[in-house]
């Protein structure tokens, strides 16, 4: 089940200032926005443990690069995979402890079941760290998030346009 009270929850998520932990004001913030399946010059394999960590939790991308990610769940239990600010994915995790439930599915997110592999394309559009989480109540204060660096210059054949 996706949303079990979805007018609360929404109404929740406009009504406070956890509305910038949403997706739309990520994006804002420039973390990057979804990705063009055509112009994916990145894969990664994510692996997501019970023992709250994901492997790689470090990543290395060039500013502009289109990032695959497959992410799978190798656990017994259900996984999340959150791209966003620092700042939007500790305010995320706080809204998710009084509504545990609520479940996402949005550009920068996936959340995955156990034995499930999912799959995200992001494009990483400005340099800096990116973080990513996952915010199963409880698996992002038990220590499970990474972060991606972005650097500065452009990927080099991205200009060349051959
Ligand atoms: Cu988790």
């Amino acid at each position: 089940m996706k949303l079990r009270t979805p007018i609360l929850a929404v109404s929740l998520c406009l009504s406070s200032a956890i509305a910038l932990a949403h997706g739309d004001e990520m994006k804002d913030e420039g973390v990057g926005q979804a990705g063009n399946p055509q112009q994916i010059n990145r894969r990664v394999k994510i692996e997501m443990r019970d023992s709250m960590r994901f492997s790689p939790d470090k990543l290395k991308v060039k500013k502009g690069d289109t990032v695959l990610f497959v992410i799978h769940n190798a656990g017994a239990i259900n996984h999340e995979f959150v791209l966003g600010t620092g700042k939007a994915l500790k305010a995320h995790n706080e809204f998710m402890k009084q509504n545990p439930d609520m479940e996402h599915d949005d550009d920068n997110m996936v959340s995955v079941a156990p034995d499930q592999t999912a799959e995200i394309i992001w494009q990483f559009s400005r340099s800096g760290v990116v973080y990513f989480a996952c915010l199963q109540p409880g698996h992002y204060d038990a220590g499970m998030k990474g972060r991606v660096s972005v650097s500065g210059s452009e990927h080099k054949h991205s200009s060349a346009k051959q």
